[in-house]
């Protein structure tokens, strides 16, 4: 069995291989350059009807959506070390704010960036500022979501706020700063961020 990410340094692809670098299995990079659309190209779309990256493939399975994904690797690769395991409640706190990133998080900022009119009653995601007081209560005086116990959580929630703040879509909250800081301080997110620098040299992006 092998498992191969479908991949370009500029997408969400690129905190995916934080994800792998942290479950420790092997895997290779599958470039798809999306500056030419090949992201839309039939390989991808047979895998991925969305036709967007991350993309991962292990052996028979097909898995997308970058949380999905990393949620998946801690839960196969990983139990117990990246993911509690299914009867340990503190999979209730893992699972919330592992939800909230995709579904919560990345809706409010696109909603408040682009002045989408919604009924919050009714958008999942309610609003910006109810989403960043929920958020900053994930973290508020601990190290992780759970804690002082790092998780894959942590690479799908704290890479969600990296993201958001790298490109001032979110405040730089002191919380999510030092959250964050410490995040970034992982082996297996350096080596990723390295990994993903040198991609970039490869394809002479910046
Ligand atoms: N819901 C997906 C979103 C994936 C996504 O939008 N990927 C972008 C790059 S970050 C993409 O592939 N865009 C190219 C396109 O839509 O053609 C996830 O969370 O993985």
């Amino acid at each position: 069995m092998s498992i191969s990410l479908y991949y370009h340094p500029y997408s969400r692809a690129a905190g995916t291989v934080w994800a792998l670098e942290e479950a420790g299995v092997p895997y290779d990079l599958k470039v798809i350059d999306i500056m030419k659309g090949d992201q839309k190209s039939a390989e991808l779309i047979s895998k991925n009807p969305m036709g967007k990256l991350p993309t991962l493939v292990d052996g028979d399975v097909v898995v997308t959506e970058a949380s999905a994904i990393a949620l998946y690797l801690a839960d196969r690769y990983a139990s117990g070390r990246l993911a509690p395991a299914l009867d340990d409640p503190k999979r209730g706190t893992y699972l919330r704010w592992s939800f909230f990133a995709p579904s919560v998080i990345e809706p409010a900022v696109m909603a408040k960036g682009e002045d989408w009119k919604v009924k919050e009653v009714s958008a999942g995601w309610g609003n910006y500022a109810s989403m960043l007081a929920a958020a900053e209560s994930a973290i508020a005086g601990k190290r992780f979501v759970l804690g002082d116990e790092f998780s894959m959580a942590d690479v799908v929630f704290g890479g969600t706020l990296r993201f958001m703040m790298a490109f001032n879509q979110i405040e730089s909250r002191p919380d999510f700063k030092a959250y964050v800081g410490c995040l970034d301080e992982r082996p297996a997110y350096q080596r990723a961020e390295a990994k993903n620098m040198a991609m970039r040299t490869e394809l002479g992006l910046k």
